[in-house]
């Protein structure tokens, strides 16, 4: 169950730019190096309804269908990840979601090109966690 995995989890998204830049692997190289374990991990092509679904929280911001457009432009690869701290340790990972603001050295500085084109996401809390990984994978596929 993902849900006794709480506190210890996030879940990530490397994103359709980071993909197509050829990115994929030295992310991930990094979230091993930084100590985290992948749980459960999938490519995807997201549909309209589900990134819709996903990024409610946003739905009336003014860049929302931009977003959606991006999330759904190309392949993400998806993934739960398991560390102690997780979801904060991650946020630190990646860094702030402009990548100019980005501290060196951080994901988003090293591979985020723009606010929308930001190489990857981590949820922002341990709900959205558990909920993020429950949109994106069933109970019955994730490798606990
Ligand atoms: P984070 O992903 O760091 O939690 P949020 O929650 O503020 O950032 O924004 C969610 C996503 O919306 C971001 N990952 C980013 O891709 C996108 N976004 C934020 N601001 C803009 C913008 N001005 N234009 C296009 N997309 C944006």
């Amino acid at each position: 169950m993902i849900r006794n995995y709480y506190g210890n989890i996030t879940l990530s998204i490397i994103k359709p730019d980071a993909i197509k830049n050829g990115y994929t692997l030295p992310i991930l190289i990094m979230i091993f190096k930084a100590g985290f374990n992948i749980k459960s991990i999938k490519t995807m092509k997201i549909s309209k309804r589900l990134a819709i679904k996903f990024y409610n929280e946003h739905k009336n911001k003014y860049f929302f269908n931009n977003l959606i457009d991006f999330i759904t432009s190309g392949p993400i690869l998806s993934m739960i990840l398991n560390k102690k701290n997780a979801v904060e340790d991650f946020r630190k990972l990646i860094g702030n979601t402009n990548p100019v603001v980005a501290k060196k050295g951080t994901i988003r500085n090293l591979y985020a090109t723009s606010l929308k084109m930001n190489a990857i996401h981590g949820s922002d809390s341990n709900d959205s966690a558990i909920k993020e990984s429950l949109f994106l994978f069933s109970d019955s596929s994730v490798l606990l």
